[in-house]
């Protein structure tokens, strides 16, 4: 056992916040429970056909009911921090107006339960169940959107603001606007790239308006938001590449960070007529975030292609290193260049807010998972976070995603992604040997064999 936890790599800085993520659609279930109404997600799983299996969320995990077991579990695991996010259509089932006291009193419940456990609670205001009304009246590509999204979020920090002392706004706003209205893979289902531009710009001025909004309730919450990024490789070193692969950086990894911090979006990418800015939109994008969270699962090659008619690239994940169930390749050096970049272009705290991996092994007759690459995966990654820290990137904190095998969006629950394994018949949980693992992590804050 000792040398089981004996550290092979460097410690973590005190305090280091060890977690694990999860998301609303993708855990709770409970779909029309205690007056929630119908998000995106419900109307796209039950109508749409796009989703493998035929599959849906209406129970999910069922985490609505079972997650006092799901938090006594990451407080099993040493976890010092919960990712969670909020089902906008059980606070609001109108999207707007009308609040709805039981939604709230369930997170209030969820929160006082993570708090009880001495777990931090991180707030996601929205990863991506949209109530189906707003989108009814066009969704984010409509301007309005803004004042909605902003209402909805002064109300969940002045309910959970007392509780609640770190709060992310948008769950990768570039992947909700990009997959639901660009090319339809997600909810909505619109494929249409000028619907995406017109909602990643009211996702931009959303941003700054909910901003302002929760910072006049709580002047001293730590508001940020959590981005998907992929750090761009150019293909070759050729020069359109090389500039394909600064675009990209700009049209993904900082598009809704760059017009938050300086009130206006990277030269790279900026097709402003096409978004549909308007004078003054540059004072409302701004919004002065205190913490960057980074999503990360893959590098990007990216490649000059003048057939691509919105962006002029074609970005690829390369094979070279191992490939998960996904097909996603497993880079470690990924995640060290991605933090090391955020930290000198922005210099704010950074938290890792979600990385991990598919891999579908089942229990053994024993009971238990053997699931080596998925520990093989975290051991690597978070080798490389360690270096990017010794190297001076302020990290904070790491999730895994995910707590749970959950709802992986168009990929049903064909994709796990969990440190627990969930049977979607029974609601049981399993904690695979890389949960074991991660757990002895966490409580030695530093990197074991
Ligand atoms: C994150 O998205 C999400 O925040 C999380 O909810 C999710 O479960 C997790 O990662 C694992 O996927 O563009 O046709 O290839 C990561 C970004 C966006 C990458 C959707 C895969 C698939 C659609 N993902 N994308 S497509």
């Amino acid at each position: 056992l000792a040398a089981k936890t004996a550290a092979i790599g460097p410690s973590f800085p005190k305090g280091f916040l060890w977690g694990a993520a999860t998301a609303s659609y993708q855990i709770e279930g409970a779909w029309k429970e205690d007056g929630k109404s119908e998000s995106v997600w419900d109307r796209f799983t039950h109508t749409q056909g796009k989703i493998r299996g035929g599959d849906t969320g209406d129970i999910a995990c069922d985490s609505y009911h079972r997650y006092t077991e799901d938090i006594a579990i990451m407080k099993q695991l040493h976890m010092k921090s919960c990712r969670f996010s909020i089902a906008w259509p059980r606070i609001l089932p109108d999207g707007t107006g009308t609040v709805n006291q039981k939604g709230l009193d369930f997170y209030k419940r969820f929160v006082d339960t993570l708090l009880a456990a001495g777990i931090r609670p991180s707030c996601t205001l929205y990863h991506w169940d949209l109530p189906q009304v707003l989108q009814d009246k066009g969704g984010w590509p409509n301007r309005d959107m803004a004042g909605w999204f902003s209402d909805y979020a002064a109300i969940v920090t002045k309910a959970l603001g007392d509780r609640v002392k770190t709060f992310a706004i948008f769950n990768e706003p570039y992947v909700f606007c990009f997959c639901g209205y660009g090319i339809g893979v997600h909810a909505p289902g619109i494929a249409d790239m000028g619907q995406y531009l017109k909602a990643a710009h009211v996702a931009n001025l959303a941003q700054g308006d909910a901003y302002r909004a929760m910072r006049a309730i709580a002047p001293k919450a730590e508001i940020g938001g959590a981005y998907n990024m992929s750090p761009a490789e150019p293909a070759t070193n050729s020069p359109e590449d090389r500039a394909a692969a600064e675009k990209m950086h700009a049209a993904n990894n900082i598009f809704f960070i760059a017009p938050a911090l300086t009130g206006s979006y990277p030269k790279e990418f900026a097709p402003l007529d096409a978004m549909g800015f308007q004078p003054g939109d540059e004072a409302r994008v701004r919004a002065a975030l205190d913490w960057i969270g980074i999503n990360y699962y893959f590098r990007m090659k990216v490649r000059a292609d003048a057939t691509e008619k919105t962006m002029g690239y074609r970005a690829d994940i390369p094979r070279e290193g191992p490939l998960t169930h996904l097909g996603w390749e497993v880079w470690p050096q990924g995640l060290y260049d991605i933090v090391t970049r955020t930290a000198r272009d922005w210099h704010l705290p950074i938290e890792i807010t979600e990385n991990g991996c598919s891999y579908a092994d089942p229990p053994g007759v024993d009971g238990t998972v053997k699931d080596d690459r998925r520990t093989d995966y975290f051991r690597g990654h978070l080798t490389a976070l360690a270096r990017a820290i010794q190297d001076g990137a302020p990290v904070r904190g790491y999730h895994a995603w995910s707590l749970l095998d959950n709802f992986e969006w168009g990929e049903g629950y064909s994709q796990r992604f969990g440190l627990t394994w969930v049977d979607f018949r029974s609601g049981r949980r399993i904690v695979k040997d890389s949960g074991r693992w991660y757990g002895r992590v966490a409580a030695a804050n530093a990197v074991i064999a």
